[in-house]
This record gives structure tokens, C-alpha cells and sequence, in this order.
């Protein structure tokens, strides 16, 4: 992994490993060579350890050379399969980093050396790419914090100046922010149309089919509960932040550019769902007035934010019920009266 400081080298490191792992079954090492900044090396177990992915690294060592080898040995005795090296960054392109990276890239003859860089620099991100394809010949481009502002154009010029694929895009700070690029996703994205098709493969990679069904008898049942909305509003939370989604819409990007959406929309009605006992959650039609006050209290809400959650949720438990029931014309006027 070659790129400038900063340029999200690190993070996208834990995303791949993420991404091998639990979509083509490999089992990664990741690996910190970055010998400058103890915390750098730090940054990258944490990543590891919330991933469930082992890190190697030698903090007393100074030759990242030898630490990125040592890495391989410690993956081939280990059972890894695949390794990624994550490396030190520098502020602008200098000699030192040049000859540093291209020391470890000729030591272990990597299988693919990919260029990290961030999508807001702009048309600098040509240079830096221009100086780094020079030193690396690298295989692929990974073009981070799309999430941003920024359209992304400099995919394009990148693209013409070091003829080589841009291979991922990066959308964000979580681990599950990686997406493949796709040419006519990102033409979509610089004509500012949405990308709906991410959209559907995201909710697609989260939906868990033996979940559905179980959730279908409860509504089916009349057992929908509280417990069951926040185990919804966790897979949509695990879908990417709100924003991103928001962002994706075609037309919605460009709409709510200037809104702040709240990174953690879902926060109130979790604290409300949290401060409510078992019996409320399973049965909320006995949470009355003096249930509502305490809930209220405790989630550091209003009681009428626990009421507004309330109706929500009856809206929500009554329309679930005639999709069940196949009331289509029921529910689209159900649908209406909430506006
Ligand atoms: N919004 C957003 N932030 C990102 C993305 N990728 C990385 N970041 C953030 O960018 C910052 C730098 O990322 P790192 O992964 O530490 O960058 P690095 O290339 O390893 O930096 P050095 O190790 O200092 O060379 C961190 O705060 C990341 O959370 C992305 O796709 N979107
Ligand atoms: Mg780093």
C-alpha cells in the first residue's frame, strides 16, 4: 500500500483485509511498516482487533524492509493468504519515502502494489500518482474519501496520465466504506446522478434472509416489537452512514448537499427503545403517561419524542400488517394519511 500521509492508507489497508475475508474467504495479514510513528502502528491494531484480523508488526525495529519480510514469514508458519503491507506516508512526494517504498516493493516482489489517494486533493493527486507510478510501476489506484465534496473528477485524469485501473473507491471512515469502482458508476457520480446501484447492493450485502423470515412470522403474528426495530435500524446503520445513503439517491446528493444530516439520525430512537423495559418493548401499549415520563428521562428525551416514536411505530406495526395481508389499496391510503 504506497500513498501520501494522510491519504487513507492505513484505513483502506483494514477495509481490504475486511473485504477478502468476508467476500472471498481469504485469510489476510495485515502488516505496519510504518516506522516513524509508533501510533501509526498502534492505529493499525486497533483496526485489527475490531476486525477480528491479525496484525504483525515490530515496533523496535527500524528497517521496514526487513519488518515487511518478516511479515511474510510470520503469514506463510501462520496460514495466511494473503498479506498487506501497510507503509509510512510522507506530506509531499521527497526522495527518502521514494527510495524507502521502493526498497520494500523490490525486497518482497509484492503480487499487487496499490496507490492510495485521496479524492479531495484534486488534479495534485496526478503528480503524486505520475511520481509514484515512476518509482512502482503500482498495479491499481484506490481513490479514498469520496464521500466528500468532491465529484471525483481526478479519477479521470489519474486515469489518463498513469494508464492504470482504479481498482476501489473509499466512502468513508467505517470498514465497511469500500466499494469497487465502477467506470460508469463514477461518470454517474461526476454528472451528479446518485449512485442507486451501490445503494441496492449495500442494503443486498446486509439483508439476512433467515432474519426476514423470522421477522415476517412476528408481523404476521402481531409480535413486532421494539427489540425488532432496533435490530432494523442497526442493518440500516450498518449500511453506511446517512449521508453516504442520502447521497446515492439520484438527485438527493445535490439536494441535500447543504443539510446536515446527522451522522447518528438513529440516536434518540435508540436511547428511547434502550430505556424501555422488556414488557414495553414487546408490548409498547402499556407504556402510559407515567412510563412515558421516566422513558423520557432516562433516554434524555422529551416525552413528546417518546411520543412521536410511539405513533411512528404504531404507523409502522399497522402498515407491516396489511402488506402481510395483501391490503395493498389499505396500506397505500395508510401511506397517505401519514403524509
Ligand atoms: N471520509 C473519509 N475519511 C477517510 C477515508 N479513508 C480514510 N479516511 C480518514 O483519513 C484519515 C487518514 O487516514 P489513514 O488511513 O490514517 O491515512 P494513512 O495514509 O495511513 O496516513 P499515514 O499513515 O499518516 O501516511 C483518517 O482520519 C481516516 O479515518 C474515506 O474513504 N473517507
Ligand atoms: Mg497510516
Amino acid at each position: 500500500m504506497s500513498g501520501l500521509q494522510g491519504s487513507g492508507k492505513t484505513t483502506f489497508s483494514g477495509k481490504l483485509a475486511n473485504y477478502l475475508k468476508t467476500k472471498k474467504t481469504k485469510k489476510p495479514l495485515l502488516v505496519a511498516c510504518d516506522v516513524y510513528r509508533p501510533a501509526a502502528i498502534d492505529q493499525l491494531h486497533v483496526v485489527g482487533e475490531q476486525l477480528k484480523i491479525d496484525v504483525y508488526s515490530d515496533k523496535g525495529n527500524t528497517d521496514p524492509v526487513a519488518i515487511a519480510q518478516a511479515g511474510i514469514a510470520h503469514a506463510k508458519q501462520n496460514g495466511h493468504n494473503v498479506v498487506i503491507i501497510d507503509t509510512a506516508g510522507r506530506l509531499a512526494v521527497d526522495e527518502a519515502m521514494m527510495s524507502e517504498i521502493s526498497n520494500i516493493h523490490k525486497a518482497i516482489a509484492p503480487q499487487e502494489t496499490l496507490f492510495v489517494v485521496d479524492a479531495m486533493t484534486g488534479q495534485d493527486a496526478v503528480n503524486t500518482a505520475k511520481a509514484f507510478n515512476d518509482v512502482l510501476n503500482f498495479d491499481g489506484v484506490i481513490l479514498t474519501k469520496l464521500d466528500g465534496d468532491t465529484r471525483g473528477g481526478a479519477a479521470i485524469s489519474i486515469k489518463s496520465v498513469v494508464n492504470k485501473p482504479i481498482k476501489f473507491i473509499g466512502t468513508g471512515e467505517k470498514m465497511e466504506a469500500i466499494d469497487v469502482f465502477y467506470p460508469s458508476r463514477m461518470a454517474d457520480r461526476i454528472l451528479g446522478m446518485g449512485d442507486v446501484v451501490s445503494l441496492v447492493e449495500r442494503a443486498q450485502e446486509q439483508f439476512d434472509e433467515d432474519e426476514a423470515r423470522k421477522l415476517q412470522k412476528k408481523i404476521a403474528k402481531n409480535q413486532f416489537g421494539f427489540d425488532d426495530f432496533l435490530k432494523q435500524i442497526q442493518q440500516i446503520k450498518k449500511m453506511g452512514n446517512m449521508k453516504d445513503l442520502v447521497g446515492m439517491i439520484p438527485g438527493a446528493g445535490k439536494m441535500m448537499k447543504d443539510v446536515d444530516i446527522d451522522d447518528d439520525a438513529f440516536k434518540h430512537i435508540e436511547a428511547i427503545i434502550h430505556s424501555m423495559t422488556e414488557q414495553e418493548r414487546t408490548n409498547p401499549s402499556v407504556i402510559n403517561a407515567s412510563r412515558k415520563k421516566r422513558i423520557g428521562k432516562g433516554s434524555g428525551t422529551s416525552v413528546q419524542q417518546v411520543n412521536q416514536l410511539l405513533k411512528q411505530f404504531d404507523q409502522m406495526s399497522k402498515m407491516m400488517k396489511m402488506m402481510q395481508g395483501g391490503k395493498g389499496k389499505a396500506m397505500m391510503q395508510a401511506m397517505k394519511n401519514m403524509g
